[in-house]
């Protein structure tokens, strides 16, 4: 069964609220969905995406430059089209917006080869598990006011919701300790609350005022406390203060994340799909993070990624970022705070040919 088809969708997501953190500020998510169809008709999707129209465009001409390595091909053999496709850009690098290209490629392949075995993401990975724990992502930004944070809070436990994470470092850490503690002080001691500050703290800042935080707020962790690349800087961090450090999301590949887990950088590693390079890499950062004896999470991309942890016996929690919901059949279940993974084959989720048509790019 070959892969017949490839199609590639330039796509503008809007944005339920602009995106505010200590490093962002966007109101579309500038996408690169893909379609991997086989002989049969089976459809296998995936996507990735910048921030910046233009960037995207470079995305997407980068995607059809590596589908090459996909048309024509068997989907089964997905780990070996990753590899072809990897020695390839080895000129170019095996880290940004070629890698983030070869992310969809390889996460459409994944879900089609599953479709094809007729069965779900999870199960092909051999995994068992159908819920996974996960925390409500797509909000709590740094400009809200506090009446938006704590109705925005309410929100996401109406929606089931049990764990949720607020941005923080802003211009005033003490400003952040007290959204936190309010935050806190609303949403009750049993729910969890995160903090990511986005790289906007140096390592004195963040020993200090995570220490603040901490006590405030009870945090289940903190997140990119110092400049991505500040391995060593993190490590400190990591060991001075009680509550988890996660980081992990802003680096490339998994030897990306063997770098981090070398240095021991934090207590969580959360690979993004799109940066590791689609599924291929995020599972092999997942199982270099249980070797190290740490728990593996996730960054964005919930669809794929939830089927990668129902999979991984050392997953923490999944990050839940809807922004891409719109452009799938449905929208993924929560219950009681956790995902319920799809039990249909593949992802479980299709891409919605009106939604691809109303957000052409
Ligand atoms: C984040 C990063 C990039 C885009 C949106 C949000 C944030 C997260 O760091 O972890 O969700
Ligand atoms: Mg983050």
């Amino acid at each position: 069964m070959k892969i017949s088809s490839v199609a590639i969708h330039r796509l503008s997501v809007p944005l339920p609220r602009p995106v505010r953190t200590a490093i962002h500020n966007h109101a579309h998510a500038d996408t690169v969905a893909v379609e991997l169809r086989n002989d049969a008709g089976a459809v296998g999707s995936g996507y990735c995406f910048a921030f910046g129209a233009k960037r995207a465009v470079a995305l997407a001409a980068l995607v059809e430059d590596l589908a090459v390595f996909y048309e024509g091909k068997d989907p089964a053999a997905v780990v070996a089209h990753f590899e072809a496709a990897w020695r390839s850009i080895n000129f170019i690098g095996h880290s940004g917006l070629a890698m983030i290209a070869l992310s969809a490629l390889d996460t459409a392949c994944w879900d089609l080869a599953a479709r094809v075995a007729n069965q779900p993401l999870f199960r092909y990975l051999g995994g068992a598990r159908t819920r996974v724990p996960t925390y409500a992502s797509s909000g709590l930004w740094i400009d809200y006011s506090v009446g938006q944070l704590l109705a925005e809070a309410e929100k996401f436990q109406a929606q089931g919701h049990r764990a949720m994470k607020m941005r923080v470092g802003g211009p005033d850490p003490r400003v952040d300790v007290e959204r936190a503690r309010l935050l806190r002080e609303a949403i009750g001691p049993d729910v969890k609350l995160l903090a990511d500050v986005n790289q906007g703290w140096d390592e004195p800042t963040a020993i200090r005022w995570g220490r603040e935080l901490e006590a405030a707020a009870d945090l289940y962790w903190l997140e990119e406390p110092v400049p991505y690349e500040d391995l060593e800087g993190c490590a400190r961090i990591s060991a001075a203060l009680t509550m988890r450090i996660a980081t992990g999301e802003s680096e490339y590949g998994s030897l990306g994340m063997k770098r981090h887990l070398d240095a021991r950088a934090a207590d969580v590693l959360m690979p993004d799909l799109q940066r590791m390079g689609g599924v291929t890499e995020y599972r092999r950062a997942g199982e270099l993070c249980r070797a190290y004896g740490q728990f593996v999470s996730s960054h964005l991309f919930m669809e794929a990624s939830c089927h990668v942890l129902a999979a991984a016996p050392n997953a923490l929690i999944l990050e839940h970022m809807d922004w891409w919901q719109p452009l799938f059949s449905e929208p993924l279940r929560i219950e009681n705070g956790e995902v319920l993974v799809p039990e249909r084959p593949g992802i479980g989720v299709e891409l919605d040919p009106n939604a691809l048509a109303r957000y052409r790019a």
